[in-house]
């Protein structure tokens, strides 16, 4: 397999004006005609071109350009392309292909959802359904006639609006659909099947009615409700932040119980895996109703950042993901807290985008080659692409920011544009030059910043001096890497709060209220900056918010962090500095346990502990936050070399510690908020639950009689799967439970959750995810399980996925069975499912963090997989660049 290069881009040599299509819809030979009205592009310039359409796994009926058919002569198929060699400068290409639908197990292209037919065509699937350009940068007007069975698929439906529809021969009948948008055949979708829907309207801000229909199949029409919810705001939210409006008649959800990712955004026909979609109480936890309004807005507001301004090319992916993330996670903070929204992206970020930037599949935001794309739909082109998105919000303020958004929608509406068309809009807006910021697009690796510093009591000033690095990562030499321009929010701490900011040669700036605020420019490699006026020796509150993706190094005491955790004014870095200090003291006991010392809790983060828990005046979303210890991947990502053991040891050993230290206070807190108040996902009520969920899962680490009893109580009466599942994971975790009363509660849970298929999800990953010796044996007794089916990727990720990524002691067992069993999951689903398998491998790709005897088993397990002849290009991608 061969790397494509950005640096190679060419504009298309024909442009598709107009794609008409037809379906006649079978199991296993669906029947694709299409009509093509083709022209040569002007702007390519080759004029003498040959006509190479893409097409993979479709089996050519007939050809014709013009109403001429074409015999064999004339053109020449290969297993990727089609060719053609003389074609006119304009004319109907028209082609009749065969595909199959219930053989396509690798959920791209057109395939079958248990009873339906659904399409996912991002990035590359169009070409599995029919020869076309399929690249992004050539846009089309798209008409789409379905043509089945009237009784097995009733509801029949593509892009845009309905504009015909009726019977056919032999108990047929048929939908035509029209798109006036133009788009590229990845927004391309059709569904077909029995399906309910709900239906909404929604008026724009211009009073347009807008129909809203959320398909689904008829035993989930319950589950609905929180999805439209969350559709509405996210149009609303939309309009008054963005001032974007919806601009087809109707926009249409479908749920779809197989599927590789969350959802996608196929014009006014965005098709979501059941699990972004489906939520109600009973069934859905906290997360999963959050999840549900994040993916619905997300999807939706592609319609703008995607769709009506898509890409050129794949290398500006994160022009329309990072964006579009950015937007989802502004409007999920608006519409729940801040600071709860950005210390859970912060988490993730740190978890696992700088896991997958330090490791051997690391790229830039805008990669500049790659062999399969859907390699790089990862943390790095949304997550930190969002966070570079932010970083540009903060330098440029809201206001400008605004003006540049409004400008690239306009400037570039109908387009595909790239990167550097979104950073001109930023930069004409705000007047600003972006030019050294761009370094994040094209620089992989996260920096590292060292803030170091001295106050002098006699004049009154403190001196403040970051450096900046960048680690070595695939594409670049850590000593050829540019300085970054990195925003650094920043205030000083004093001894009664946060200190008014006076910083030298800069006048006070009068239109600021708060003066206890301020966004350093961080530039050069090294930098210094003197604060006047400070009348104590102040505490830095560095990267306040986290204002920019970067490792910031400063050498705090623990009392410096515990004043930051009480004092500072931003939500953000008191729960850091909580984390910082939850790291130091987890770091005493692996220490410790390595040196086969005394272990000793540093009485510090009891005290701090025990303040959050009386505190009543606190969010109790913030204290349930800042009582989790930092993950084991956490912790795994910080460290130099990870000893998985010290560090499963350690986290277990502060909880227990934690939890008999501060048992009379976890109670009291338990019992006050166990109370029964009608159900809402409103983010006061998730708080609490959050709240009571944690401190249980502290009150199961004391191994009484009584904790087991509460967990079980909780079990049995809870009212909503936030509590159940708590419940469940309390009990099949805790050391004092039986087996017996492990597989009672397990049990008893599958018996009253089998029908509803994202429960049983739950039911699987909390056992995947159990640390107790012998996780690997159960998980291989799951994949027997009934429940579980190896080509649906829900499962996979619920048992195998969770298993790998979210049980380090058992997965990096240290026989390396668990990697043996990885690799050979990895090389069944090659076969099925190749981007689900190349998924799965992110956690043996890290094997240069672990000691040499994990890294030998970790190669091993990769070199067998690398080994397997028939390799799909996804696979061979991840393998051979993590072995390198
Ligand atoms: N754009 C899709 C992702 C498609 C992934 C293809 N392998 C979902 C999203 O980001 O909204
Ligand atoms: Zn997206």
């Amino acid at each position: 397999p061969k790397s494509i290069y950005l640096k190679d881009y060419k504009r298309p040599d024909f442009l598709i004006e107009k794609t008409e299509l037809h379906f006649t819809l079978d199991p296993s030979e669906t029947l694709v005609q299409s009509r093509l009205e083709i022209r040569r592009n002007p702007e390519a310039n080759t004029p003498a071109a040959s006509l190479v359409l893409h097409g993979q796994e479709l089996e050519l009926i007939s050809l014709s350009i013009d109403g001429h058919a074409l015999s064999s002569a004339g053109y020449d198929v290969g297993p990727e392309a089609l060719t053609i060699s003389t074609v006119p400068d304009e004319f109907v290409f028209e082609a009749v292909v065969k595909i199959n639908p219930e053989g396509n197990t690798s959920l791209e292209g057109l395939y079958k959802s248990r009873t339906m037919y659904c399409t996912q065509c991002e990035a590359e699937g169009f070409r599995k359904i029919t020869y076309y350009l399929d690249r992004p940068d050539v846009m089309s007007e798209f008409l789409t006639t379905i043509e089945a069975s009237e009784s097995d698929f009733p509801v029949l439906l593509s892009n845009g609006n309905l504009i015909a529809s009726g019977e056919a021969d032999s108990g047929k009948h048929f939908a035509t659909w029209h798109d006036p948008f133009k788009k590229p055949a990845y927004l391309f979708a059709l569904v077909a099947g029995t399906l309910d829907y709900v239906e909404d309207t929604f008026t724009t801000q211009s009073g347009r009615d807008i129909t809203l229909r959320i398909f689904v199949e008829s035993k989930d029409i319950d589950k609905c409700d929180h999805a439209m919810r969350s559709l509405k705001n996210a149009m609303r939210w939309d309009e008054e932040v963005y001032g974007l409006e919806y601009d087809l008649d109707i926009f249409m959800i479908v749920a779809v119980d197989d599927f590789n990712m969350g959802a996608m955004e196929n014009k006014g026909l965005n098709i979501f895996n059941t699990s972004c979609v489906l939520a109600k109480p009973e069934t859905t936890t906290d997360a999963g109703f959050q999840r549900v309004e994040s993916v619905v807005a997300h999807e939706y507001f592609h319609n703008w950042s995607g769709n009506r301004v898509t890409c050129r090319d794949w290398f500006q992916l994160s022009l329309k993901e990072g964006f579009t993330v950015f937007r989802d996670s502004q409007f999920s903070a608006d519409m729940n807290s801040q600071t709860v929204k950005r210390v859970e992206d912060v988490s993730v970020l740190r978890t696992l985008q700088f896991a997958e930037d330090g490791g051997p599949m690391a790229h830039p935001v805008r990669p500049p080659s790659f062999i399969e794309i859907s390699n790089f739909y990862t943390l790095t082109v949304y997550e930190k692409g969002s966070e570079v998105v932010g970083m540009i919000h903060t330098l440029l303020g809201a206001e400008n920011f605004r003006t540049g958004s409004d400008l690239y929608f306009s400037r570039h509406d109908g387009e595909a544009a790239t990167i550097e068309d979104f950073v001109a809009a930023m930069e004409e807006a705000s007047g600003r030059d972006l030019a050294q910021f761009t370094r994040w697009y094209s620089q992989a690796g996260t920096p590292r910043v060292v803030a170091s510093d001295t106050y002098n009591e006699d004049s009154g000033t403190y001196t403040l001096t970051l450096a900046q690095s960048c680690p070595t990562t695939p594409e670049a030499k850590a000593e050829e890497k540019l300085p970054f321009h990195i925003p650094i929010a920043m205030g000083l701490l004093g001894d009664a709060g946060n200190l008014p900011i006076q910083l030298q040669g800069q006048p006070a700036d009068p239109d600021t209220d708060d003066n206890t605020n301020i966004v350093l420019e961080l530039t050069e490699p090294e930098q210094t900056f003197v604060f006047e006026g400070v009348t104590e020796k102040p505490t830095p509150v560095l990267l306040r918010g986290f204002s920019a993706p970067v490792k910031l190094h400063y050498d705090y005491s623990r009392e410096q962090l515990t004043a930051i955790m009480s004092r500072d004014s931003d939500g953000f870095s008191r729960w850091d500095a909580c984390q910082k200090l939850a790291v130091a003291v987890l770091e005493d006991v692996m220490q410790a346990y390595r040196g086969d010392q005394a272990y000793r809790v540093d009485p510090l983060l009891v005290a701090a502990y025990r303040a959050i828990l009386i505190d009543t005046s606190l969010d109790k979303a913030m204290v349930a936050l800042m009582l989790q210890l930092p993950t084991e991947a956490y912790l795994s990502e910080i460290a130099t070399e990870i000893d998985v053991e010290a560090i499963h040891f350690a986290r277990q050993y502060v909880r227990k510690h934690l939890a008999a230290a501060l048992s009379a206070q976890l109670e009291a807190v338990y019992q006050a908020s166990n109370e029964v108040v009608p159900f809402s996902v409103s983010a006061s009520a998730i708080a609490s639950r959050s709240l009571k969920n944690t401190v249980l899962s502290y009150l199961i680490c004391t191994d009484t009689d009584e904790n087991l009893q509460l967990a079980q109580q909780q079990l049995a009466n809870a009212t909503n799967m936030t509590d159940e599942l708590s419940g469940l994971t309390a009990i099949i975790n805790s050391e004092l439970a039986t087996d017996a009363q492990r597989k009672t509660a397990l049990d008893e849970f599958y018996q009253r959750w089998s029908a509803e298929a994202l429960v049983v999800n739950q039911w699987l990953v909390a056992q995947a995810n159990v640390a107790r010796e012998g996780g690997l044996e159960r998980v291989m007794d799951l994949i027997q399980h009934e429940a579980f089916d190896i080509k649906n990727p829900n499962k996979v990720r619920s048992v195998i996925g969770a298993f790998c990524s979210g049980n380090p002691v058992n997965f990096h067992r240290q026989d390396g069975a668990g990697y043996e069993f990885l690799a050979d999951q990895i090389l069944v689903l090659n076969k099925l499912n190749p981007q689900i398998a190349s998924r799965l491998l992110t956690p043996l790709t890290k094997w240069r963090k672990y000691d040499k005897g994990r890294q030998t088993l970790m190669c091993n397990a990769l070199q067998r997989v690398l080994a397997e002849p028939a390799l799909s290009k996804d696979v061979y991608e991840v393998v051979s660049k993590s072995l390198k």
